[in-house]
């Protein structure tokens, strides 16, 4: 399985070590293509060990996106790339996790909650959760999909 986590990078950086730990987690499932939204040496400023100007970046990730069987990403920290990756991952029928934290004290876009058809099924789902249960939050999520699903 080919897994897209999407995490603030110029949003701000300060969730690093529950992406560290989503992905660590991920990792488990299948193959995470954007491992290094969870990497300490990107800045918020998004620079890294291996510089590459934003068009590279932009043009790499939404090929990653293409190729991804699912999308899980960590919502609680605004950000506007991860919201455009939610975006086109919607346009391309991509199945979506977005992973929340309302003990953050944010209140979470109505562009992304809304898009949570409620239904269990629903390819795009909103998941409330504390730090604690991330590790158990996303086992429920990987034991729900199908072996084989079509993720178009
Ligand atoms: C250099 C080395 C590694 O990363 C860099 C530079 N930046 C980015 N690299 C890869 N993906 C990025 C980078 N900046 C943003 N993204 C994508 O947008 C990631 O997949 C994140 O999910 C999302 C974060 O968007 P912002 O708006 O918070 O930066």
């Amino acid at each position: 399985m080919r897994i897209y986590f999407c995490g603030s990078i110029r949003g701000g950086r300060q969730d690093l070590l529950l992406y560290q730990r989503i992905v660590e987690k991920l990792q488990t499932y299948g193959k995470v293509l954007t491992e290094h939204v969870s990497h300490g040496d990107i800045s918020e400023k998004g620079e890294g060990a291996e510089l590459k100007d934003d068009r590279a970046i932009h043009d790499r990730d939404m090929d990653w996106l293409v190729t991804a069987d699912v999308i899980v990403a960590e919502v609680t920290q605004p950000s506007l790339g991860v919201g455009y990756e939610l975006g086109r991952a919607v346009a391309m029928h991509k199945k979506i996790f977005c992973l929340f934290r309302p003990s953050s004290g944010r209140v979470l876009s109505a562009m992304i909650r809304g898009a949570d058809s409620g239904c269990q099924s629903s390819v795009f789902q909103v998941r409330d959760y504390s730090e604690a249960d991330v590790e158990t939050v996303l086992q429920e999520y990987f034991s729900s999909l199908k072996p084989n699903a079509d993720a178009h």
